[in-house]
């Protein structure tokens, strides 16, 4: 069983409707289950400001799948989201970002773990924080405490 850590975030066409899908579609993998639920955020856009306002929230998830099968299955869920990636930082349906897996550093083309924004953005570190504790260890970074 891996111990993973998932942001999610949505700012368009009822953000919370599809936060709460994705959780709960994460929650019905046959291989993955939600642990623990952050509280849902508002939170002002990071990047371009002419966009709405976001929802955000962290899960933790066990899962016995592994970081690029995972990635795959997040991916799938977004595009039922109708996520469409036609701009860089535009707004979004439905963004899921594997922030931490187990203790793994890895550095590959698709995917980067921990998720090296992740300490700087306050939507993901407030609800992360929510769901573990001031001391807990980002793998690679350090205690979160330091960060906030
Ligand atoms: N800003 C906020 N507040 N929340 C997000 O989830 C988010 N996601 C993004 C960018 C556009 C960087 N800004 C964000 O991808």
């Amino acid at each position: 069983m891996n111990t993973v850590y998932i942001a999610l975030g949505s700012n368009q066409n009822n953000p919370v409707y599809h936060v709460e899908k994705g959780i709960r579609q994460i929650n019905h993998l046959s291989q993955t289950k939600v642990l623990k639920k952050s509280s849902l955020y508002t939170t002002k856009p990071i990047g371009p400001q002419n966009q709405p306002d976001f929802i955000n929230a962290v899960i933790k998830v066990s899962t016995n799948n592994n970081p690029v099968e995972l990635l795959d299955i997040l991916q799938e869920i977004e595009q039922q989201h109708n996520r469409k990636r036609v701009k860089r930082w535009g707004p979004r349906t439905l963004d899921l970002d594997i922030l931490i897996f187990n203790e793994l550093e890895i550095n590959e083309d698709r995917l980067t773990i921990p998720h090296p924004e992740m300490i700087k953005r306050d939507f993901v570190l407030i609800p992360l924080l929510e769901i573990t504790h001031y001391d807990f260890f980002i793998p690679k970074y350090g205690k979160i405490k330091k960060f906030l």
